[in-house]
């Protein structure tokens, strides 16, 4: 059964809790329960790793080496300012795809550019949480 890790970044944990016209109303645990679900039906196994710090996330990203088979990305804030994050997912060179609840390409200047996706091999935006079920899909296919 392939392995995959599911990483969510800085905030997220706080879904549900502010800025629903944003980020939705459903809460970190409603998505968790779900990609949870997702995976089931897909046949994958998942680990669910979510952290607000960017080391922590490196080293995550690094000892996933050898264990998983693929990861899917919620950068968050990260996603415009690590090159560490980016580094570690070239390092691995596990298949990754990067997925933001929000159309990042319309929102801010500053959230137009992603690190991340100059190492994943595809980005979702802009699809709530359905985009991490896509990401899953991407990643059971390959
Ligand atoms: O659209 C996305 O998924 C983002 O990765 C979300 C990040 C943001 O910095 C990226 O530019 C786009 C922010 C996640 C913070 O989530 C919150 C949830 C509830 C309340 C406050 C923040």
């Amino acid at each position: 059964m392939k392995k995959i890790l599911v990483i969510n970044g800085p905030n997220l944990n706080l879904l549900g809790l502010r800025e629903p016209a944003l980020y939705g109303a459903q809460n970190f645990e409603t998505l968790q329960a779900s990609i949870r679900e997702w995976a089931v039906a897909l046949g994958l196994e998942v680990e669910l790793f979510q952290s607000n710090h960017e080391g922590v996330i490196v080293d995550k990203i690094q000892a996933a080496y050898g264990v998983f088979d693929g990861i899917l990305i919620n950068p968050a804030a990260y996603t415009h300012t690590s090159v560490a994050i980016l580094d570690a997912l070239k390092a691995v060179a596990l298949p990754t795809v990067e997925v933001h609840l929000t159309d990042i390409a319309t929102r801010e200047k500053f959230r137009q550019f992603s690190f991340v996706s100059l190492y994943a091999q595809k980005t979702i935006c802009g699809k709530g949480f359905d985009g991490y079920r896509e990401g899953l899909e991407y990643l059971a296919a390959l």
